[in-house]
């Protein structure tokens, strides 16, 4: 009996020991995209992402872009698309803001930013709103790297474009599957996505409104797309907010009559 009660307690305590660990490291999740079988050379269109058992297909896009600086061997952050997609603009080396957030700043997976391997940049790119922590569980920001290969680093900025919080490495050994391959117009044959999840904990915020993007030498030149989970407006916070403050003051005023009455 107390042998069984041992053990019931140490696969207790194991359970959420394990359950710990996976709270701790980065989700993966699910990209669901139509067509089913893409072709890695035609558009594949973003409808929703799968994590924690959720399903979610609003996001928030890439509104601007600003290449602060780069160090050119062929092409900074190029804007690159799938060999037979459709793109807002002929895919360039040299592109401009306007160029880098309309390739970031849609649903097609198969739009991307290249990167060549020796080459570094340093990218703002600002969002379609603000994103806000909230107690989903879910990660807030989403990224897909072609190759499997990068690294990439990234910092919140506000909506002022200053830097906010903490910098983070997004390392190439920790990328989850994106399920789909792409062949874009800067390489020869197909290569498998991957995935990061970021949530903006990890980023030591609460809110942002863009994101610092950088890449350096060692970071085998980052090919990416990224998108944010949108987050409720303000308005529906203030609303909770307000329940909040009215639930409180409901139970002073219960207190402060219970308190009378003794
Ligand atoms: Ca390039
Ligand atoms: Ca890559
Ligand atoms: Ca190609
Ligand atoms: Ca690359």
């Amino acid at each position: 009996m107390k042998t069984q009660k041992l053990l019931i307690s140490a696969s207790v305590a194991l359970g959420s020991l394990l359950c710990m660990t996976t709270t701790a490291k980065a989700a993966n999740f699910t990209t669901n995209y139509t067509p089913n079988n893409p072709d890695p050379k035609a558009d594949i269109w973003l409808q929703s992402i799968t994590q924690n058992g959720q399903t979610f297909g609003n996001f928030s896009l890439v509104e601007s872009a600003i290449l602060r600086s780069s160090q050119v061997r062929l092409g900074p952050a190029s804007t690159d698309r799938g060999d037979n997609a459709s793109s807002p603009y002929a895919p360039n080396e040299t592109p401009t803001n306007q160029q880098i957030a309309a390739f970031l700043g849609n649903r097609n997976l198969n739009n991307i930013i290249d990167t060549e391997d020796d080459d570094s940049f340093n990218l703002d790119i600002f969002f379609d709103r603000n994103i806000r922590a909230d107690n989903t569980g879910l990660d807030n920001l989403f990224f897909w790297e072609r190759g499997k290969n990068s690294d990439l680093r990234i910092q919140a900025l506000d909506g002022a474009g200053n830097l906010i919080g903490n910098a983070l490495t997004l390392f190439r050994a920790n990328q989850g599957n994106g399920g789909y391959s792409i062949d874009t117009t800067e390489i020869g044959g197909s290569q498998a996505v991957g995935t990061w999840g970021v949530t903006l904990g990890q980023l030591g915020v609460t809110e942002l409104k863009g994101l610092k993007l950088t890449s350096n030498a060692s970071f085998s030149g980052p090919d990416f797309k990224v998108v944010a989970r949108t987050t409720p407006e303000p308005g529906v916070i203030l609303g909770l907010g307000t329940v909040a403050t009215l639930a409180f003051f409901s139970r002073r005023g219960k207190k402060a009559a219970l308190n009378s009455a003794n």
